[in-house]
């Protein structure tokens, strides 16, 4: 952890001015934003946003929605927990129903969401948590919750927003789209992750929305959020640009794995 603060410390000096915007929150509520974490290299964009119309390569799997907080987590179970909706649009996944996306050289595995909040004050979102989380075949794709799927045979967290330090991701509704069923934002998490998950693996993910504390209008409100899978073989996806901040926290995170290494 030292050493990551060093790491840290460096890029703020170095960054200058931009120190706060790299160290903070991860803010998509202005158009035209793609952001890559510092912290763990995911890619969060609002722009050329993957869209199930005309295309078919995306798979919902997971809607949730209550007021005020939310969380919701795919599974088959017929009473999913928390605020998940039961729904053929909640259902189980594989890890190799997920397409890997190549973008500049990195390898990716490519989620979106839409999101429902009413326009005016209220439209803003956050995403405070994000788990995703394999097991093996033989446990099966109806879980009742996050604690049965940790305790599955071959469980492995694959990804957490919040595995290095605490990240929040910040939408609003109104920036990307004004409809239901539209994308708002895509994230592309680092195929890395992943290594070693075998095809028939069940994946489970587990989301949280709508942190009050945040500001005014964050909280959760209208219709449902729902999560989509990129899933494949055959499809061409627009790929957003990072901008040069992003590229530099890529630099940083190559530094940090060869220090792990050491
Ligand atoms: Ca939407
Ligand atoms: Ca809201
Ligand atoms: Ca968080
Ligand atoms: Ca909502």
């Amino acid at each position: 952890m030292i050493r990551t603060a060093v790491l840290f410390a460096a890029v703020a000096a170095l960054l200058g001015a931009s120190a706060a915007y790299a160290l903070g929150p991860i803010d998509l509520t202005t158009a035209g934003t793609t952001y890559t974490s510092l912290v763990d290299g995911t890619v969060w964009t609002n722009e050329n946003l993957i869209q199930s119309s005309g295309t078919g390569v995306l798979d919902p799997f997971l809607r949730y929605q209550a007021n005020g907080s939310e969380q919701g987590m795919n599974t088959d179970v017929k009473n999913p927990p928390y605020d998940t909706k039961a729904s053929i649009f909640t259902h189980s996944l594989t890890f190799g129903d997920l397409l890997l996306v190549n973008k500049d050289g990195q390898d990716y595995y490519v989620f979106t969401l839409d999101i429902n909040e009413p326009n005016g004050d209220s439209a803003f979102l956050t995403i405070n948590e994000l788990r995703i989380h394999t097991v093996d075949a033989s446990a099966g794709g109806g879980l009742a919750d996050e604690n049965a799927v940790i305790a599955a045979a071959g469980h492995v967290e694959n990804y957490d927003l919040d595995q290095t330090s605490d990240q929040q991701v910040y939408m609003d509704y109104r920036v990307s789209n004004t409809g239901s069923g539209e994308s708002d934002v895509d994230f592309y998490i680092p195929a890395h992750f992943f290594a070693g998950a075998d095809a028939s693996d069940f994946i489970y993910m587990v989301i949280n929305s709508g942190d009050a504390g945040v500001g005014t209008g964050f909280e959760s409100a209208d219709g449902f959020e729902e999560v989509r899978a990129v899933v494949g073989p055959n499809t061409t996806i627009p790929v957003p640009e990072p901008g040069t901040i992003a590229l530099f926290g890529m630099g940083l995170i190559g530094l940090a794995a060869a220090r792990r290494k050491n």
